[in-house]
């Protein structure tokens, strides 16, 4: 067998009535053999028996989940079941052109590349009669995914990928970008394939807000896959961004509100902007592996800070005795510049323990 098309369906009963028999045809004339997979959320309107009762006369696999829903999740499953060594994923609503389906394997049979997307934004793409505001809607989407991939058009759909270089791969996608997740996680040769694409003429969409932030969330983990050390570095600037304000805030209401002396206040602060920050670090880690033990390691994380601490409060004590930073609001500045010169002193630090502990393992 050579072709797998995958279907995702949820609740599009009208809609595989047409497009079962119109892909056939297509098979059929062109002399592709393959199977045509519905994968379906135990939609209410009956699409999965819509679909069964096609299987006597077209070559249809139905697959029903039945406590799971999601797009993207429900092509994973169909990659699961393709019997195919080309797998080609489509909506089912009739928004992609079923005549297309040659064009997007041929590629990739001839090895010219091993994945094919079909574009909106090429020469010859297109949306037929889309509002203004969903076409800058579609297009700001693809914007935000260029850091990732040389597609055009992420959020189409479209795509027709060789089943092999899907294995080993661990997709998991947030919602429903599955091309984007695919192109990313298997930084394979790709083809754009122009496609012009219909509005549904039956069902209803099932895109909705969530989609929408689900995307973001999205891109930020691929982002975050493909990039590891500018992320981690962005989280890293973010989390110790906020806890330098949380530090600050603690530190001028105690001078403010209560009268207390700078270098005091700054222990309290300290230890309030330490703790933001562990708890910070465990919701959002650096980097992903196995949790520190909550107290052991809150105790091990204040103890590390603390030696940048003292020289905090070493600087502000210095700026504020003999450089008259005592008074409000260059208090503010000598504590900046005492933390900063703290989290410096810190990271010299932990390099140097790295540095020799990865010393004494050569030694072993
Ligand atoms: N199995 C499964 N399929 C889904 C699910 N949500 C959507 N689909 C299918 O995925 C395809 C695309 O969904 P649509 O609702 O058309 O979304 P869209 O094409 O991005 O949006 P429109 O342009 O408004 O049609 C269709 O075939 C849907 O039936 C789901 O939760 N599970
Ligand atoms: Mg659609």
């Amino acid at each position: 067998m050579e072709l797998s098309i995958i279907l995702p369906t949820y609740n599009e009963n009208e809609n595989v009535k047409k497009i079962i028999p119109k892909i056939s045809q297509i098979l059929k004339d062109e002399g592709i053999t393959g199977e045509i997979l519905v994968i379906d959320d135990d939609s209410v309107d009956g699409t999965a028996y819509v679909a069964q009762s096609l299987a006597n006369e077209y070559p249809v696999k139905v697959h029903v989940r039945k406590n799971e829903r999601g797009l993207a999740t429900a092509v994973i499953k169909g990659f699961e079941l393709a019997k195919g060594n080309i797998c080609l994923v489509m909506d089912a609503d009739l928004s992609h052109p079923i005549e297309k389906i040659p064009e997007m394997i041929n590629p990739i049979i001839h090895g010219q590349c091993d994945i094919t997307v079909g574009s909106r934004y090429i020469s010859g793409g297109g949306c037929k009669n889309w509002s203004l505001r969903r076409k800058i809607i579609s297009r700001s989407s693809g914007f935000l995914a260029r850091g990732l991939a040389k597609l055009s058009d992420p959020t189409g759909g479209f795509m027709a990928v060789r089943k092999d270089i899907l294995e080993g791969i661990k997709l998991d996608p947030i919602g429903w970008k599955i091309v984007l997740e695919v192109v990313v996680k298997t930084n394979s040769r790709l083809q754009e394939i122009p496609i012009v694409f219909s509005d549904r003429q039956f069902g209803t969409s099932k895109l909705d807000s969530k989609v929408k932030k689900e995307y973001l969330l999205h891109l930020w983990r691929l982002y975050g896959y493909k990039y590891p050390h500018i992320i981690q570095f962005i989280k890293f600037c973010l989390v110790g961004l906020s806890g330098l304000l949380v530090d600050t805030s603690v530190l001028v209401s105690l001078v403010e509100l209560l009268s207390f002396d700078p270098r005091f206040a700054a222990l309290f602060a300290f230890f309030i902007a330490v703790s933001w920050n562990y708890n910070l670090n465990r919701i959002w880690p650096l980097q992903t592996g196995p949790k520190e033990k909550a107290y052991a390691g809150y105790i091990s994380f204040a103890l590390r800070c603390s030696i940048g601490f003292g020289v905090r409060i070493g600087i502000m004590h210095f700026l504020m005795e003999y450089a008259q930073m005592g008074k409000s609001p260059w208090y503010i500045f000598s504590s900046l510049l005492g933390i900063f010169a703290g989290s410096f002193f810190n990271f010299m630090v932990s390099k140097y323990v790295s540095f020799f502990k990865s010393i004494l393992k050569t030694r072993k």
